[in-house]
């Protein structure tokens, strides 16, 4: 495979920009060789500067559930566009956006947008520290809520692929509010709140990861969470900027059957734009400047091109009849015949699947349920896969630590490819 305008291209890149790429996960270090720079896509696929064309699943890390460059997300964009970018100013569009999240997720009865997923959980948790008055925050070791500095503290996602779970430059006073539980793990949760008694503002999580790869909560752990916040007036945060929208409609708590206090949103909600989002129950979003105390703002938030994008995206996925169904066909399809080479070939690995997010696991344990299963994984056996997935045409998250998305553009010939490609490549590393 051809990929010379890649490496002259990263070559560059690495001058005038830290490690080549404005975020870290898309750099190649934990799997090695360098990026592929990506020039357009469409539907189920991307193509690179050499023209190399992928199937895609990394779906710009989650906001491409519709598949790339869908014609009415960019036909929303060219119209908005035609009458300006950005005014600062209400647009209708915001109202329209608020209410259709309020109706696709009925625990959030208010809503506030912003540019990013990291936006929406710093501005969540400051928000849940002013309603609660308190300064406590728990996390889990392996979940990454974006870089706001409170939760550079046993990170997932990239800071884990790059072995910065903890990141240099958070201050010794914001890493103390913070408190890192086991995910999956109930009385690592209950240990902490009966040692930091009505000293806990907010509990936030992945209701189902994405960031140290998927995983799904235990019934008794998710509603033990929620009991244990209720009992102790600590605001539960359900951090889906990935499951938004992703795995069901009404995200994960409409699958979990949890009623979180506060959400964050982030990627399906921009379809493809800069666009965060956090919301739920009035009485604390009321808490919110200009009502009340709690400040924050943002100059872009609510930008007309990204509520063009974000507002088609959302209502595609909300009137397109039976678009969660079809999505989960295809995406059981996919891992329905990636288990069975697993299981054919006697190749030991895990497949966590929630709707159409998915990780493959290089692992001989027989599960993948907590953080501490997660690295046990072989990541350099991960990183010969992925590259050999690169070299046949199917370009995966460049981690064992991210989840692959199924978008509704996936054709059956695209899955089916995926999943006879995937073989070769694991009977090449038996
Ligand atoms: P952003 O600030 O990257 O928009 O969102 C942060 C964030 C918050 N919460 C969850 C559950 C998230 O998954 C993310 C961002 N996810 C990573 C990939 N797993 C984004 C990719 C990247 O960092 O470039």
């Amino acid at each position: 495979m051809n990929i010379s305008k890649s490496k002259a291209a990263f070559i560059e890149a690495v001058k005038h920009i830290p490690g080549g790429v404005n975020s870290p996960v898309r750099a190649f270090n934990s799997v090695g060789g360098n990026p592929l720079f990506i020039k357009k896509s469409l539907g189920s696929k991307v193509t690179d500067i050499d023209d190399n064309e992928y199937i895609d699943y990394v779906a710009s890390w989650g906001p491409m559930i519709l598949g790339h460059t869908h014609p009415d997300v960019v036909e929303a964009l060219n119209r908005t566009a035609m009458n300006g970018t950005s005014y600062g100013a209400p647009t209708l569009m915001e109202t329209e956006m608020a209410d259709l999240i309020c109706k696709m997720i009925p625990s959030i009865e208010s809503v506030r947008m912003v540019n990013s997923g990291t936006e929406a959980t710093m501005s969540a948790l400051r928000l849940a520290r002013g309603y609660t008055k308190r300064d406590l925050v728990i996390k889990f070791e392996g979940c990454y809520h974006g870089h706001g500095d409170s939760f550079l503290i046993k990170a997932g996602s990239g800071a884990l692929t790059l072995g910065t779970p903890n990141s240099p430059g958070v201050t010794k006073g914001t890493a103390s509010d913070t408190l890192t539980a086991v995910y999956n793990d109930l009385d690592s949760v209950l240990g902490l709140f009966n040692e930091y008694k009505d000293q806990i503002a907010a509990v936030i999580l992945e209701p189902v990861t994405g960031n140290m790869g998927v995983i799904k909560p235990s019934d008794e752990f998710i509603q033990g969470v929620r009991k244990a916040c209720t009992d102790n007036g600590t605001v539960l945060i359900f951090d889906e900027v990935m499951t938004g929208f992703r795995v069901a409609k009404g995200g994960a708590q409409e699958i979990l059957g949890i009623t979180p206090d506060l959400t964050t949103l982030g990627k399906i909600i921009g379809g493809g734009l800069p666009v965060g989002a956090y919301g739920g129950k009035k009485e604390i979003m009321d808490l919110l400047a200009p009502n009340g105390p709690v400040y924050q703002a943002g100059t872009l938030s609510g930008n007309p091109m990204a509520m063009a994008a974000g507002l088609t995206t959302l209502r595609l996925l909300d009137e397109t009849p039976n678009f969660y169904e079809k999505l989960e066909e295809k995406a059981a399809f996919l891992v329905a015949g990636l288990q069975k080479n697993l299981d054919d070939l006697g190749f030991p690995g895990v497949i966590n699947r929630v709707g159409s997010m998915f990780t493959l696991f290089f692992t001989k344990e027989k599960e993948v349920n907590n953080f501490s299963d997660v690295m046990k994984c072989d990541t350099d056996l991960f990183a010969k896969y992925f590259m050999m997935g690169l070299e046949s045409g199917i370009y995966t998250a460049p981690s064992q630590f991210e989840a692959g998305f199924v978008s509704i553009a996936h054709s059956e010939v695209d899955l089916q490819e995926t999943i006879d490609k995937s073989r070769e490549a694991l009977k090449q590393l038996l």
